[in-house]
């Protein structure tokens, strides 16, 4: 695993260094838009712990951690109106490494709704 990079901007972000429009903040989670929406609901999800990638914050993080970003995914679906009761839907994507094109290397899932997203794997 590389050395989690404390200057990248979604670090700089949880310092509180660059400004960002919150839709959710728990214990260990923040919940904030992408500042380059692919979609009409485009929302980006972070644990606050140091994590590079899934893989690492799936292996390493703590049962809380884990525990409070799963339910801050299930909740956000639904305040943001794009859960299965809406009748909408959505796609979750995390981008991971040099083939996964990651941009930012913190741990982040996309939430991406609001229009149909199309197929991306078939
Ligand atoms: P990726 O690492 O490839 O999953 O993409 C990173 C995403 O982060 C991309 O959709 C754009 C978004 N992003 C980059 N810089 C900022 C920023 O300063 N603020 C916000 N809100 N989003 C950002």
């Amino acid at each position: 695993m590389p050395a989690y990079d404390e200057t990248n901007i979604f670090a700089r972000i949880l310092r509180g260094e660059i400004p960002n429009q919150t839709v959710l903040e728990t214990e260990h989670t923040l919940a904030f838009r992408d500042i380059a929406p692919k979609a009409p609901v485009h929302v980006l999800v972070i644990p606050k712990g140091a994590y590079v990638s899934y893989d690492d914050f799936a292996a390493n993080a703590s049962d809380a951690e884990v525990l409070d970003f799963t339910r801050a995914m299930a909740r956000l679906t639904h305040e943001l109106g794009v859960d299965l009761d809406s009748g909408q839907g959505y796609r979750v994507i995390t981008n991971a490494g040099v083939h996964g094109v990651q941009e930012v290397p913190h741990f982040h899932m996309h939430i991406l709704g609001g229009r149909n997203i199309g197929r991306m794997v078939d």
